[in-house]
């Protein structure tokens, strides 16, 4: 019996066939079905879509690099491959924390093509500079294909940037992740017209996460791309995790996303410089979860809530510069509180609380005291936050506008407001007295 189990497995392993390397070694663009000592991409991408196995196309291109692969037509479409461009020598994935510090040594240039470059059906692509087609998409990503770890629109000098049309397209019902949790894995998207295009098509678990849209790789520099992510896919299944999206002359996202925690908005990649340029807002959908973002430096209100709008969700978001109401319920600027909240429209115009005193008691409790006039008999949460010790926009916070009035009781400094310093850095316990 042991000895028919053993032959089955064997069966099964000589079925799915054993997975290559096929190694590319020429940046020429001839093609071919085999890959021998000079080995171009497309015949690499060739011999391993005619393999069995789940293959991979490595990278030894002699010279220091970077290395330039100048596409006379589309790649076409590759099933189950892993690309690897950081198995070229010299090539390093990225490890800072929120920029891109990668050594990318291969650049897939097909910025003189009309179709899409390269279709990857499964499989992976990562390492590469890709320099996409003006008029179509860089790669198109279909049935769980993974791209990390690549950049495009920008030479791997970082600073060389290159227009195209669309950088990226996701176009099936599998669950599809851009980018990814390590630092290795964070792609940087810049000088597109629309960097991430998800399809009707995308109807499965679809999560973009720890990318860099709209900044060069060194997570400062400004780079626009007009659209960050447009979506006539799924809505609902749809996340947007720890990015930096900043610099988008159109809508930053469009009908992209249900839930949208940690990223940073019109900052740099360390979520705290001003970068200089217009990010625009985001298009926002009845219950939508927004949560521990930053946004930063909007002109206008990154978050319009249109007063069809219900179920929104926004908790512990922090708001850094800009004139505009951050989240503006009805589109029309500040809305008044109305007795009993009875009033409809966006998130059904819920009041916000008004606070009559602040102060400190001691170094580690501060008292306030206020009201919420809402609906009676219901429960709500209520956040309050402590300014950290001298965070470089401490003063400008504390004393812009109405918000001076919530700290004056005592030890004014000499424009009336409080000093920063005496606030303590991290979490303060607050004593509610409501
Ligand atoms: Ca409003
Ligand atoms: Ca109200
Ligand atoms: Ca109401």
């Amino acid at each position: 019996m042991a000895r028919s189990v053993a032959g089955w497995l064997l069966l099964l392993v000589t079925s799915f066939g054993h997975a290559a390397t096929f190694t590319v070694t020429s940046t020429a663009d001839t093609a071919g079905a085999s890959c021998a000592a000079v080995c171009t991409l497309r015949q690499a991408l060739t011999a391993a879509n005619n393999a069995a196995g789940a293959d991979t196309v490595a990278f030894n291109i002699p010279g220091v690099g970077p290395h330039r692969i100048t596409l006379g037509s589309a790649l076409g479409t590759i099933n189950l491959v892993t690309i690897d461009g950081y198995t070229q020598p010299g090539a390093q994935a990225n490890t800072h924390a929120h920029a891109s510090n990668a050594v990318l040594k291969i650049i897939v240039d097909g910025r003189t093509l009309t179709q899409t470059i390269l279709t990857v059906t499964g499989g992976s692509v990562r390492g590469l500079s890709i320099i996409g087609p003006p008029g179509n998409f860089g790669l198109n990503v279909t049935d769980g294909g993974t791209v990390a770890g690549n950049w495009f629109g920008v030479e791997p000098d970082g600073t060389t940037t290159v227009a195209h049309s669309r950088s990226l397209t996701v176009n099936s019902s599998s669950t599809h992740t851009v980018g990814g949790a390590a630092n290795a894995d964070r792609n940087v998207f810049v000088a597109a017209s629309t960097a991430l295009r998800f399809e009707s098509a995308a109807t499965g678990i679809n999560t973009v996460r720890n990318n860099i849209f709209g900044l060069l790789p060194d997570g400062v520099t400004p780079a626009a791309v007009d659209f960050a992510i447009v979506s006539i896919g799924n809505l609902s299944t749809q996340s947007v995790i720890a990015n930096t999206i900043s610099c988008t002359g159109g809508i930053a996202l469009q009908s992209f996303g249900r839930v949208f925690e940690q990223n940073r908005f019109g900052t740099t990649t360390d979520g705290i410089g001003n970068p200089g340029c217009t990010t625009e807002r985001l298009s926002t959908f009845s219950n939508q979860s927004f949560s521990f973002n930053t946004f930063a430096n909007f002109a206008s209100s990154p978050l319009p809530v249109a007063s069809t709008l219900t179920g929104i969700v926004l908790r512990s978001n922090r708001i850094v510069g800009g004139t505009a109401v951050p989240f503006d319920l009805n589109n029309n600027g500040f809305t008044f509180n109305d007795e009993t909240d009875a009033d409809t429209g966006a998130n059904n115009l819920q009041n916000y609380p008004t606070i009559s005193e602040s102060r400190r008691i001691d170094d580690d409790q501060v008292l306030m005291a206020g009201q919420l006039r809402s609906t009676p008999g219901t429960s709500f949460a209520l956040e309050f936050f402590c300014l950290a010790r001298d965070h470089a926009s401490c003063i400008e916070r504390v004393c812009a506008g109405q918000r001076r009035t919530h700290f004056d009781r005592d030890d004014h400094s000499d424009d009336g407001c409080r000093r920063c310093g005496e606030f303590r850095t991290g979490a303060c316990r607050i004593r509610r007295q409501w």
